[in-house]
């Protein structure tokens, strides 16, 4: 393989990433501040290609947001200054949630994305009716649901451990757990922008025993703000040694921080170089990750689709958006949906094969042999989504 490398530690990386090796925090942090961007993408798509060749998976999913508001007061979010002007907000009951369940009962979604605010009356008797309450309304559709900072919250205000919350949440019918809450998990971070809300080591926790039941999720990074590289690298380095002890993540996404209306407001945003330079190094250090996911409503479509030859093997989903925490913190896409024909052509344009997955990235359906040029039958314009309604 030619390598693009100018120098020795260059050739050191390049040949560390040729032979299956993995780098080290050194290595990690030169391709953060000293590596030609073209550089680290060569070996991000190197690996990429080695994985997965031009397959690029999407899936059919919905968002629930089961409310705009949460007790927590972490500085880059929009929500928790909602708490004190509730009549911004809303509080979905049971009902209410199911409704939107119903709404999708003639669609081919596989997966239901469940995550919001952290408020007291969504306890663990609550969550467990209503994943039962899914189950018994559409049992194939994957609950992928709440994260460690309201397990972490329910499970203690019920003086249950861990252990027994997630075997509950479980037995109740969760499927998998998304990958937010993470942020940033150094403590120098941490402490100034989500100080209230679990720690680093009891995110890790419950994805660890989640594991061990076994279970699967996923796992973000927020950068973007005030942490430096080596933040960004000891927060990758904690998740890739929790991955060696379990195998249970699935994907890693980063997620941009996006400047509107919070208490970071002040902070400028980074560039999209920053953002491409980020998945690529996400790529070459997470050795023991199978898949790097691009959140397009975070980042936009185009942003999305370059980031394809930056080591992004997958899109997410449909998506169609009741969730608010991203287009109000000002992500780029203001009512986030795409049908399945959007995103296929999405990946398509840029030379890459579209391949529906399920959420646990099993194979759907492969697109990759249409034509955009084609009548694309009915089917590929579905979810007709609620913004479409
Ligand atoms: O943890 C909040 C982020 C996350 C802002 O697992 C912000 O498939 C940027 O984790 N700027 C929740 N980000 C979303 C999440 C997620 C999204 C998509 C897919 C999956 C998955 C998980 O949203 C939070 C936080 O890091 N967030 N505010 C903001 N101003
Ligand atoms: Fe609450 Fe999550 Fe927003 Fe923090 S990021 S304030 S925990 S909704």
């Amino acid at each position: 393989m030619q390598s693009l490398a100018q120098n020795k530690e260059e050739e050191v990386i390049a040949s560390k990433v040729y032979r299956g090796k993995r780098i080290n925090e050194e290595d990690g942090l030169y391709l953060f501040e000293k590596a030609p961007l073209g550089f680290t993408a060569s070996l991000a798509n190197f690996i990429r290609e080695k994985r997965h060749g031009d397959r690029t998976y999407f899936n059919r999913n919905f968002h629930i947001e089961p409310t705009n508001v949460c007790i927590y007061t972490c500085a880059f979010c929009s929500y928790s200054r909602l708490i004190k002007n509730r009549e911004d907000g809303w509080e979905y009951t049971m009902e209410e949630m199911m409704d939107v369940i119903r709404a999708y009962d003639d669609q081919p979604v596989t997966e239901v994305h469940i995550v919001g605010g952290v408020l007291p009356q969504y306890d663990v008797t609550f969550y467990e009716n209503l994943f039962r309450k899914i189950k018994l309304h559409r049992p194939e559709l994957h609950i992928k649901a709440l994260t460690p900072v309201e397990y972490h919250y329910i499970f203690k205000k019920e003086k249950i451990s861990y252990e027994e919350g997630m075997r509950r949440m479980k037995e109740a019918g969760l499927d998998s757990m998304p990958g937010g809450g993470a942020e940033i998990f150094h403590p120098e971070v941490r402490d100034q922008i989500a100080k209230d809300k679990c720690n680093a080591e009891q995110w890790l926790k419950i994805h660890e025993i989640w594991h061990n039941l076994g279970g699967r999720s996923n796992a973000t990074i927020l950068y973007g703000h005030i942490e430096n590289y080596s933040h960004r690298i000891h927060h990758m380095r904690l998740l890739r040694d929790l991955q060696d002890k379990t195998g249970g993540f699935q994907t890693y996404i980063p997620l941009k921080f996006r400047n509107k209306d919070n208490e970071m407001a002040h902070l400028p945003e980074v560039s999209v170089i920053e953002d491409l330079k980020n998945y690529a190094v996400s790529r070459i250090y997470l050795d023991n990750f199978d898949h790097i996911k691009a959140y397009w409503p975070m980042i936009g479509r185009t942003t999305a689709q370059m980031a394809l030859a930056y080591g992004v093997d997958d899109l997410d989903g449909t998506i169609d958006d009741t969730t608010k925490i991203y287009s109000m913190a000002g992500s780029e896409e203001q009512n986030p949906s795409l049908t399945t024909r959007q995103l296929a052509e999405m990946i398509l344009q840029v030379g890459r094969q579209p391949v529906e997955r399920d959420t646990l990235y099993r194979i759907v359906q492969d697109f990759s042999h249409l034509d955009l040029n084609e009548n694309w039958s009915g089917y590929l314009e579905l979810p007709v989504t609620n913004n479409q309604r």
